[in-house]
């Protein structure tokens, strides 16, 4: 099987790599990733049986001939960082959108069956107080850019299933974590500030709510999607994770040997979403998932030795980061 990765050199389409390998030796991937500062080769280093080409997935050009060769396309390839799309929405535009649009196109005249990968803030957010979670059924109602544009993406493959009845496949997924994911993100930033001897920076109060999932359960879900899912159904991934950022950022410092209350308060995300929450149901039942990684605990501490044990990996983009970050009151 010939396997298109687009942004496999970010975190979950890098993990989504390795696990593509391990599990599958008759696969073969090819990823398509533009390396922008979210992407880094270094994250596929020591993986036979994978083509690295340096692209843009809004460039039909560079998709054409590589969606020509695949038999399965998934699409990772995003701007993903709600902080960077409060500042300028334009890349989202046209990596999130635009681009989708672009590699849906090569998916119809070449016939490759196509997984998009999606978000759960989709749905918007839920209140503290309010039991529900999102379902398949819960209406599109993005607050930030990321988000709006990553729902566009979502809303084209529909109507590309529909109109043109392209071969696709859509999850939504709750907030991921785990080893290769960029220090502009809450937990890795949180390690990698108390390595450096930083405390910790919390949004406002830090009671927003983010449903966690270890990458390599999301990952085997995308799997179990495009071996088994039905085309044009789309399937929520979370692995009943929810927790505040405040519990988060204090189990961090517990497990790295520090006071849970040695963190700062900083300035708040505009806009910030309260909770996000996902209901499995039917990826549970239909597909027979279970997370092999619902110990949040374990797979944060074993996130956390990774950082420890990766400093190449991350320092080079630590500096840039905390001084983006600090310029924002953050
Ligand atoms: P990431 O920012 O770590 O990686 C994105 C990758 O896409 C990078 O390697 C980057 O170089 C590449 N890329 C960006 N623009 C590109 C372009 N125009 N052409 C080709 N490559 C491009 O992101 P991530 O956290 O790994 O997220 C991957 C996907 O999963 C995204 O679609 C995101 O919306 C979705 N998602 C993420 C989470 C999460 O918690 N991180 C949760 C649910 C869904
Ligand atoms: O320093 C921080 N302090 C803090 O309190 C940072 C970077 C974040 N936060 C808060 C904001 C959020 O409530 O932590 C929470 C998680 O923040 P992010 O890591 O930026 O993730 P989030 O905005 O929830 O989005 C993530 O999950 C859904 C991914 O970045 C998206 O790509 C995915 O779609």
């Amino acid at each position: 099987m010939r396997v298109l990765v687009t942004g496999g050199a970010g975190f979950i389409g890098a993990n989504f790599v390795h696990q593509t390998l391990e599990d599958r030796p008759g696969a073969t991937v090819t990823v398509l990733d533009k390396l922008t500062y979210a992407g880094n080769a270094a994250s596929l280093a020591g993986q036979d049986r994978v083509q690295l080409v340096q692209g843009d997935i809004a460039d039909a050009d560079v998709v054409d001939p590589l969606v020509a060769e695949a038999d399965v396309v998934v699409h990772f390839a995003a701007e993903s960082h709600n902080d960077n799309s409060l500042h300028d929405p334009s890349p989202f535009v046209t990596t999130n959108v635009v681009g989708t649009f672009i590699l849906l196109e090569a998916v119809r005249r070449h016939g490759a069956r196509y997984h998009h990968i999606s978000t759960d803030e989709v749905y918007g957010d839920l209140e503290l107080d309010d039991p529900a979670r999102f379902t398949e059924q819960t209406p599109y109602n993005p607050s930030s850019p990321y988000s709006s544009t990553k729902a566009g993406s979502d809303l084209l493959v529909r109507a590309w299933v529909r109109s043109f009845g392209v071969a696709a496949t859509i999850s939504n997924c709750s907030n991921n974590y785990g080893p290769y994911q960029h220090i502009e993100k809450f937990i890795p930033r949180q390690i990698t500030n108390l390595i450096d001897g930083v405390r910790p920076k919390l949004y406002g109060a830090g009671l927003n709510v983010r449903d966690w999932i270890h990458v390599r359960d999301h990952n085997r879900a995308v799997w179990d999607i495009i071996d088994r899912g039905r085309v044009g159904q789309t399937y929520l991934i979370g692995a009943d994770g929810e927790k505040n950022n405040k519990q988060v950022v204090e189990l961090i410092l517990e497990l790295m040997g520090h006071d849970p209350g040695d963190y700062d308060h900083v300035a708040d995300r505009p806009g910030h979403d309260m909770r996000y929450a996902i209901d499995n149901t039917l990826l549970r039942t239909e597909l027979g998932w279970a997370p092999q990684f619902p110990d949040f605990r374990s797979g944060l501490a074993d996130t956390i030795a990774w950082y420890r044990d990766n400093e190449d990996w991350w320092r080079p983009q630590k500096a840039a980061v905390e001084a983006k970050y600090a310029a924002q009151g953050q």
